[in-house]
């Protein structure tokens, strides 16, 4: 194994997308220069009328391998998840079909006819809303992640996973959510002053309820009933939803039908013998609601390979921070001996996914890419060996270290927890 001895100059910032393009490198091309005979080559669908329309359009059947991966208790079906398949996605947004699930007792098929939401509790007149009264309301769009507080927690074992970068770290997705602002919906039902939290139940076989601080929901709480344009998909809450941008995917309850207004939190199941983190010195965290800076660099990520040797390569990767916006990703193909500045793809919003790309001329040696996210805050996402130090392994949640993938000298790709 042979360490790079300045890592820094492997990074090409001057063709950095979006960047200037006067620099000292010129663009890597692999075109094929050969200039085929365009008419008597036509391929076999200029030959012929095409498929003719179609009611809802479906990914290519060449696609057909970019799916959620189902992880589910084999006694019971509809408990589980399925990962955001993220290393084969560009962009920032979620396909619909391809947010990451989180079920506790599987989907409802719920008809929207039927259902119901109710806010009761500490205010002053109680209402019920049915789905058409809901859509008359003024609505706004918001993008931002939904992240499990369970995503990334096999980082907490001994032995790094060897997963492709969704199945391990797809439990977070980023939409363009579009519904009403819960505070619309609290301040006609007139919120009484000694109020400080709301549990909130969804309409699912595990009638899932959670406390939220009141605050959240007067601030940036979303009754989504619209997801990137289209009303939300069955498992992601159909026919509405919270989200409560940057807080842990467990608040944002779907299927909603009650907002219980209430001077102290339920202490139910799911906020007592789950989604609270067991700490080095046998004390518990609780109520961690928002998910901290992280990153991920998606492409080259295991599963891949690096098939020119040595050769140009586009590092690509999602970063996310639930206290606002990304300002910085570096990148390190040393293991975090030297960093580079990633280029940030804009817009850069608040609490969604930013996209970050830097080409890298592998030599093909080896290496260990890593990347590093900071927020608005300041808040710089930890290495491993920092957030074992602090929270132990037995926290289970809110597990968002540096990911470490290994480059051999062949150009296979393994996942590591460090060089
Ligand atoms: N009613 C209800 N709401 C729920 C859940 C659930 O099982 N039932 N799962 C929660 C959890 S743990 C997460 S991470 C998110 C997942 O949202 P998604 O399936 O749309 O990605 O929904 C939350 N809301
Ligand atoms: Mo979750």
């Amino acid at each position: 194994m042979t360490k790079p001895t300045d890592s820094r100059r492997q990074f090409l910032q001057k063709v950095a997308l979006g960047g200037a393009f006067a620099g000292t490198f010129s663009l890597p091309v692999w075109s094929d220069q050969t200039k085929p005979d365009l008419v008597d080559d036509l391929p076999e669908w200029m030959k012929k009328p095409g498929k003719g329309f179609s009611n809802y359009g479906q990914p290519s059947p060449h696609e057909q391998q970019v799916i959620r991966w189902i992880s589910a208790n084999p006694d019971a079906l509809g408990n589980g998840v399925s990962w955001t398949p993220l290393h084969d996605l560009q962009g920032t947004i979620t396909p619909n079909g391809l947010h990451y699930e989180r079920h506790h007792n599987g989907v409802p098929q719920i008809d929207p006819a039927q259902h119901l939401l109710l806010i009761d509790g500490l205010v002053d007149k109680p209402l019920r809303f049915d789905v058409a009264s809901l859509l008359r309301y003024p609505m706004i769009s918001r993008t931002c992640f939904i992240e499990c507080g369970g995503n990334s927690n096999s980082g907490w074992r001994t032995n790094p996973i060897q997963s492709k970068a969704g199945y391990a770290h797809g439990l977070v997705s980023n939409a363009e959510w579009t519904g009403i602002p819960v505070k619309l919906l609290l301040k006609e039902a007139g919120v009484k002053t000694d109020a400080k939290w709301i549990i909130a139940e969804g309409a699912d076989g595990a009638a899932l309820n959670i406390s939220i601080p009141l605050e959240k929901l007067l601030d940036d709480a979303l009754l989504a009933l619209y997801q990137n344009g289209e009303r939300l998909r069955p498992e992601n809450g159909y026919p509405m939803r919270l989200v409560l941008p940057g807080w842990e995917g467990i608040l944002n309850v779907k299927w909603l039908r009650q907002l219980r207004l209430s001077k102290e939190p339920a202490m139910s199941r799911d906020e007592t013998s789950q989604y609270t983190e067991l700490q080095p010195d046998g004390t518990a965290r609780q109520f961690t609601f928002i998910m901290e800076a992280k990153s991920l660099i998606t492409s080259p990520s295991l599963g891949m390979r690096l098939l020119d040797n040595p050769g140009i390569y586009q590092i690509s990767g999602l970063a996310w921070s639930g206290h606002g916006k990304i300002t910085r990703v570096e990148i390190s193909a040393d293991g975090g001996d030297t960093w580079t500045d990633a280029e940030l793809h804009g817009p850069i919003l608040d609490r969604a996914f930013t996209r970050f790309s830097l080409p890298w001329h592998w030599q093909g040696d080896y290496s260990v890419l890593q990347s590093r996210a900071t927020d608005e805050t300041g808040y710089v996402q930890p290495t491993r060996d920092d957030l074992v130090a602090n929270r132990g392994t037995y926290g289970f949640f809110h597990y968002n270290a540096i990911v470490s993938w290994e480059i051999t000298e062949t150009g296979d790709i393994n996942h590591v927890y460090g060089i």
